[in-house]
């Protein structure tokens, strides 16, 4: 048999199958059969080579003209077997438009994100810049600037990781407080911002324990700033996150860089202070530690204590959420449990 009547009999049979042919996968595995890289016609063109040098013109066309003509034809059979199934789905599916849609699932900010988003809120009406810091600081910023100098015993309070460093003496920061020294340093006089940040503690959690966690702290300097100012701010803060009826107590408390020094509460929104489960029978939520800024750490940082006065407060943002929404563990905030964190979505506007 020569390679010409090959062709002519390859043709019959592909022409065969391919009329037998009512689906899009068939006409698929037949285009593979046949014009394929291994496939029957693509063999014959192989083949050629190996012809005698007078037969192979006529077999190399009569072997083009089979691939062009089933080409052609299984172009033709795909674009009609494709029309025809669109037709059947079209004809078949529908599409009942009264259905309700389905709710994207789009994230939601973490309750410690969306607490210091509403604290800079409340804080911008009363004129406080929002200002970040690092978090790997020094020993400088972190306590000598801070009136806790390298022999003080108040130093052991912070419970510090240190990081290994020749040079200075470097650290996780154990509180927001740093920033005082830096904003102080870069800024004249009024000064008013708060620092919202991660601080880390070399601490054993429990569930009011963290070894890292938010604080933010607030610093204002200025001529004429007295304790009323402290109080004043305090109090709106703590109304504008728990309520309009709400008081805020203060109670004497030491730290080196503020003189007088106190912790700050808030009377309990949610038993109006008669004692529940979430404020631990006190009546009070503890928000965090305040007071008049040091004439040290004034000093520090070149401000002239006789002519400046100001107040600074740092407040723990997961024991304020706790507080807010009666979360009894601060170790929820770091696990990233879907069923927890999703409760606090607030309502897409
Ligand atoms: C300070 O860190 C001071 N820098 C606050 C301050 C600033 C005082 C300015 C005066 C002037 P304290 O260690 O108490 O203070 O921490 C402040 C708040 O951080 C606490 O009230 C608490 O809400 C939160 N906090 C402290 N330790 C942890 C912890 N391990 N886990 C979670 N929250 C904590």
């Amino acid at each position: 048999m020569t390679l010409t009547t090959d062709a002519a009999g390859l043709r019959t049979v592909a022409l065969q199958e391919l009329s037998a042919i009512c689906t899009l996968a068939e006409a698929i595995t037949w285009e593979r059969t046949y014009l394929g890289p291994k496939g029957e016609v693509t063999r014959l063109l192989r083949g050629l080579g190996e012809l005698p040098a007078d037969q192979r013109p006529d077999a190399g066309r009569a072997a083009q003209e089979l691939r062009s003509d089933l080409q052609q034809r299984y172009s033709h059979l795909r674009a009609e077997l494709t029309a025809a199934k669109l037709q059947t789905s079209l004809a078949t599916d529908t599409v009942d438009v009264t259905l309700p849609g389905r709710q994207p699932n789009i994230g939601v900010d973490h309750p410690v994100s969306a607490m210091i988003e509403e604290l800079s809120e409340i804080f911008a009406l009363m004129g406080f810049q929002t200002v970040f810091g690092p978090e790997v600081e020094t020993g400088h910023y972190n306590f000598d600037l801070l009136n806790i100098p390298s022999d003080h015993p108040a130093r052991d309070v912070w419970d510090t990781i240190f990081i290994e460093s020749d040079e200075a003496e470097i650290l996780l920061r154990t509180h927001t407080s740093p920033m005082q020294a830096r904003v102080m340093e870069a800024t004249t006089p009024p000064v008013r911002v708060i620092v919202p940040g991660r601080t880390y503690r070399y601490e054993a959690q429990d569930a009011s324990h963290e070894w890292m966690f938010h604080q933010l702290e607030g610093l204002a300097v200025d001529e004429t700033i007295t304790m009323a100012d402290l109080k004043g701010v305090l109090r709106e803060v703590g109304r504008q996150l728990f309520g309009p009826d709400r008081k805020v107590r203060f109670r004497c408390d030491y730290f080196p860089f503020v003189e007088p020094g106190v912790d700050f509460a808030v009377d309990c929104a949610i038993c109006d202070g008669v004692g529940c489960r979430v404020c631990k029978q006190t009546g009070w939520l503890e928000m965090g530690g305040a007071g008049m800024v040091h004439p040290n750490v004034l000093r520090g940082v070149g401000y002239d204590p006789e002519r400046y006065t100001g107040f600074a407060f740092g407040l723990g943002i997961e024991r304020m959420i706790m507080m807010k929404y009666g979360v009894n563990d601060v170790r929820a905030f770091a696990v990233n449990d879907l069923r927890f964190l999703s409760q606090f979505a607030r309502p897409m506007l």
